[in-house]
């Protein structure tokens, strides 16, 4: 695996290039460009800048995070045709540029969702979480207001002003689109895009929903084992992949997470690694990446990644606020470069027993 952290950019990003750097064991970063709205061109002159500005600090960009899909693409609607060639012009410039992974996700109208964004925990330190009896309660509009508001100044992704202020014409937009509909429209944009991905040995890799269950009475469609390998097969390519993300899968306990990385062996190229502690079924928090501070066992996790010969970029996922930092909520500096280096023990440890035989 490569150890990467996902980057918003020098113009975003609380968090810099330099100091990335310096976090052991981390090569790489995840990236995007941050100002791009779906459906819009990606230039191979703005890939190759910011290319040239993350090889400049010692770092190379090892995936694309994310080229996100537009509406019109999830919907199936008129203007999908135009928004799948420019999407496929997109990753023909990533290619060009010798990048080789995308996550992308096909959830609609929220990427994902949050009830609160700075939960403060025993130790004092503030998470991201979420509550079904608040989501419950609340209206779309509202949640974005108190999203919106809570966010240290910055813009969560996916969750851009523009964007929610449509938020009703959103919903009008998926009215009729339900979890078959949707399922096969991802089908469709994928075997549209995979003769550039096979071109270029672009790894398209599906991040899953989040939380994975149905929200708002929306569609969600990556939230299971049997829901991915079904997809899987569907466009049964190797660049029809997948974003292996603990945390997502995660929320429902009925995943079995390493029995899921186990059966997606060949097709997982990229994984987000993150803790959750539960407090029920439906109130959730995140939490460190160490075991004992959450639910899940970790070195289980991350043996599955190892067990299945996993080499793509890892990236610990969101990270606990502590010691003061200000940041985007679950992208601050510190507690991501505590569950990388987390990780990274978990993988040496891992492979000096298999290596010894022990
Ligand atoms: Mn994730």
């Amino acid at each position: 695996m490569k150890m990467t952290l996902r980057w918003y950019g020098s113009s975003h990003d609380t968090v810099t290039l330099e100091q990335i750097r310096q976090i052991p064991g981390v090569t790489g970063v995840i990236t995007t460009l941050y100002d791009k709205q779906p459906g819009d061109l990606w230039t191979r002159e703005e890939i190759h800048a910011l290319r040239k500005e993350v090889e400049a600090a010692g770092l190379k960009i090892e995936g694309i995070e994310s080229v996100n899909v537009s509406d019109a693409i999830k919907t199936g609607s008129s203007e999908r045709e135009k928004d799948i060639e420019t999407y496929i012009e997109c990753l023909r410039n990533l290619g060009e540029e010798d990048i080789h992974l995308v996550c992308y996700n096909f959830m609609p109208v929220f990427d994902w969702t949050r009830t609160e964004l700075a939960r403060k925990r025993a130790d004092g330190s503030t998470v991201l979480a979420y509550t079904q009896a608040a989501v419950d309660a609340l209206d779309p509009e509202k949640m974005f207001a108190s999203i919106a508001d809570d966010t240290n100044g910055t813009v969560m992704p996916g969750w851009e002003p523009e964007r929610m202020a449509k938020v009703k014409e959103l919903f009008a937009l998926y009215q009729d689109i339900d979890n078959e509909k949707l399922f096969e429209n991802l089908v469709y944009f994928l075997e549209r895009i995979m003769p550039v991905c096979r071109e270029y040995d672009i790894r398209m890799a599906i991040h899953p929903d989040d939380p994975a269950w149905p929200v708002f009475g929306l569609p969600r469609i990556i939230t299971s084992k049997e829901k991915i390998l079904r997809l899987m097969e569907a466009v049964d390519d190797v660049h029809n992949g997948v974003t292996f993300c603990s945390g997502s899968y995660g929320t429902n306990l009925e995943n079995d997470l390493p029995d899921m990385i186990r059966s997606l062996k060949g097709r997982i190229h990229f994984a987000h690694v993150r803790n959750l502690k539960f407090h029920s079924p439906d109130n959730i928090e995140e939490a460190a990446q160490l075991s004992s501070d959450g639910t899940f066992d970790m070195y289980e996790i991350v043996k599955a990644l190892y067990d299945i010969g996993f080499d793509g970029p890892i990236r610990p996922d969101h990270g606990r606020m502590i010691w003061g930092e200000k940041a985007m909520p679950g992208y601050g500096l510190y507690d991501r470069a505590l569950g990388a280096a987390y990780i990274n023990g978990l993988w040496e440890a891992i492979d000096k027993a298999k290596k010894r035989g022990i």
